[in-house]
């Protein structure tokens, strides 16, 4: 058994390249608290630039960017349409509701794709005594669905029908790259009808830490205010900007060898007895497959493959999740397949 780990956890995982560390290395930086620091200034301007916004936020997590962006555009005792499976709901501690004293209102999709038909009844009638819908989120590509991806009409639609009824529209864009990249789009045209994006550097793009907001100068600015509330205000972070420049250059490149190498897991996965995972539906670099029919439950499972050095995560009790990223290659997929069948086949 060869020592290597293959981490199939998250695109999370990444360390940061030769070249992420020599621009943290050598960053220039200054008070970012005082809009001094001209490695953030420059990655700011350079994402809005790239998403062909007025302007850019530089912010520690995924989390705190959507939860910023909710707060900006909701107040208390409203709501939010979003995904049942979703992250904001699932993964984040509740902090919209928790901090930001807005209701999630969960409408369950396909593949978590929803559509203006299925968000419209959940929009509350405009009568004092009941919460109102302020703002509707969606998420691109959908993690907890297996990275798929939003046709980008079926966003759009949702984005001028919302419009006309006067509801912004949020972007948790975790993984907007990867979705640009399967829909051979860029980001800008994918992401234009959307009030409010948030992105992460931090995932496939491979960056240490950190997110970005973009949008209007406005909204920025309001961001930028609640950033702060939150306990997000950093002082010299150049050093984290500056491998996040990098990210945002040279990490969507990489994003097409991430996706076939999902593919050689969703295939090799596919033909393993027990095993439910259909290769057509898997379109970005997430492969989320069911063991049901294979009498082992998820932790076990996990756990089995620990000890061989290939690293998963259980989404439910029978559904693992594996994720590819810059840090694994197609003969790291390839063993990681042979090894989950070895396991699978020995029936524990
Ligand atoms: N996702 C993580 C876990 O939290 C599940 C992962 O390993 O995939 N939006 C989406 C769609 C995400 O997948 C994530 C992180 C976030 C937001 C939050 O980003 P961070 O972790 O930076 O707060």
């Amino acid at each position: 058994m060869s020592d290597k780990i293959i981490d199939l956890r998250s695109d999370t995982v990444t360390k940061p390249s030769p070249a992420m560390r020599q621009a943290m290395a050598e960053a220039e930086v200054g008070d970012d608290v005082y809009l001094e620091d001209p490695t953030v200034n420059r990655l700011q301007s350079r994402a809005a630039e790239i998403f062909g916004r007025e302007a850019g936020l530089f912010v520690p997590s995924g989390s705190m960017g959507n939860l910023t962006c909710i707060m900006a555009q909701t107040f208390r005792g409203q709501e939010v349409i979003c995904e049942a499976a979703g992250h904001i709901y699932n993964y984040e501690m509740a902090s919209m509701t928790a901090l930001g004293g807005v209701l999630p209102r969960l409408v369950a999709a396909a593949d978590g794709i929803l559509t203006w038909d299925k968000i419209a009844p959940a929009i509350r009638e405009k009568v004092y005594y009941r919460p109102q819908t302020a703002l509707i989120s969606l998420e691109n590509t959908h993690n907890m669905a297996g990275g798929t991806v939003y046709p980008t009409d079926v966003a759009e639609e949702i984005c001028d029908r919302a419009h006309e009824v006067g509801i912004p529209v949020h972007l948790d864009g975790a993984r907007i790259f990867n979705a640009a990249v399967y829909l051979r789009q860029d980001v800008a045209a994918i992401t234009k009808k959307f009030d409010s994006v948030q992105f992460c550097l931090s995932k496939g793009l491979g960056a240490p830490v950190g997110s970005m907001i973009v949008g209007s100068r406005d909204f920025i600015e309001r961001c930028r205010a609640i950033r702060k509330m939150l306990g997000g205000g950093m002082r010299q972070v150049g050093v984290l900007a500056g491998a996040g420049l990098v990210a945002l250059e040279e990490g969507p490149k990489l994003l097409p060898r991430d996706h076939e190498n999902a593919q050689i897991l969703a295939q090799g996965l596919a033909r393993i007895p027990g095993i439910q995972i259909d290769p057509a539906k898997v379109q970005t670099n997430i492969v989320i497959f069911n063991i049901g029919k294979t009498g082992i439950n998820s932790s076990q499972l996990v756990d089995q493959l620990n000890r061989r050095q290939v690293l998963t995560g259980a989404v439910d009790a029978e559904r693992i999740r594996v994720v590819t990223h810059r840090d694994v290659g197609r003969a790291d997929c390839e063993q990681a397949v042979r090894v989950i069948g070895e396991v699978v086949g020995a029936g524990y």
